[in-house]
């Protein structure tokens, strides 16, 4: 078994400890810390949500699974936020009102972060108001929301509307993401952008933010 297949297990199994031991494995071995996230700690996180869906596991389980998530990313993050260029912008971001999944939104910031841009992180479970008010208050230029459900996903339109009826679009672009959002869910929903994963995230910001004239 290769080591980042012991690293998919291990957070399978939610033993946290000895996964973060496992990251630290895989770095003195020469695996880069992108694929270590990607093939290790991400694809192990795609087999619990499959055996989760399955009733194969329970809640316990994923709680457990996203605490030894937690221990992997914290040994990365160093690494993945290597060395930005100075601050290019500032992007607030949150999963939306109603969602507690924060893992991908992390994911999002640490890479944001990482690329040079000033991250604001408004936690989770955020409400409309919360968003406009990073716009309004603290100059966020851009708005990023994470939805890992598909009962949550409204609130991101709620947002874009708020931010609409407060007259904020020309100030902040929205930029949406997680697993069940796409990219014809966010034109429909009037935002600016979609992105699959936090790579691309940084992609997405850069273009808005210095691209085409936002
Ligand atoms: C871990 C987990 C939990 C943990 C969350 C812990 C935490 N701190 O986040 C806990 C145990 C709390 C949990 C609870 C629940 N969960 Co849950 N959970 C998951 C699980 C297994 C993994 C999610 C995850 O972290 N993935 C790893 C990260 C890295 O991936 P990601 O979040 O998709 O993020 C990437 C991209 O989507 C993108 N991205 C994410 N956010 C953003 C934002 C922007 C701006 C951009 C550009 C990109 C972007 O970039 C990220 C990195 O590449 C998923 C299964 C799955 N396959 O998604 C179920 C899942 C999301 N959960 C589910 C459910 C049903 C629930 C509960 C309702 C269960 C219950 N009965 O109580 C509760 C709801 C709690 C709530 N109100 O939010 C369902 C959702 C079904 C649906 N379609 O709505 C899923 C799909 C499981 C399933 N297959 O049934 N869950």
């Amino acid at each position: 078994m290769t080591t980042l297949q012991e690293i998919a297990g291990t957070l399978e199994r939610g033993e946290a400890e000895p996964l973060a031991g496992l990251v630290r494995r895989a770095l003195d071995e020469g695996i880069p810390a992108r694929t270590i996230l990607d093939d290790g700690l991400i694809a192990g996180m795609a087999a619990v949500g499959e055996k989760f869906k399955c009733h194969e596991i329970f809640l316990p389980d994923v709680l457990m699974a996203a605490k030894a998530m937690y221990a992997g990313m914290d040994v990365l993050k160093p690494l993945l936020a290597a060395e930005g260029a100075p601050e290019r912008g500032r992007v607030a971001i949150g999963s939306v009102q109603g969602d507690l999944h924060d893992i991908g939104k992390n994911l999002v910031g640490i890479m944001l972060r990482g690329a040079g841009f000033e991250v604001i992180d408004l936690g989770n479970d955020v409400p409309p108001e919360r968003f406009a008010e990073a716009v309004e208050k603290e100059g966020a230029t851009v708005i990023g929301m994470s939805a890992l459900l598909t009962t949550t996903m409204a609130s991101m339109s709620k947002t874009v509307s708020l931010l609409e009826e407060r007259g904020l679009r020309g100030k902040a672009r929205v930029l949406v993401g997680g697993a069940p959002v796409s990219e014809e869910f966010a034109q429909s929903i009037g935002a600016d952008a979609y992105a699959f994963d936090a790579a691309s995230a940084v992609d997405r910001v850069k273009l808005l933010i210095e691209g085409d004239g936002a």
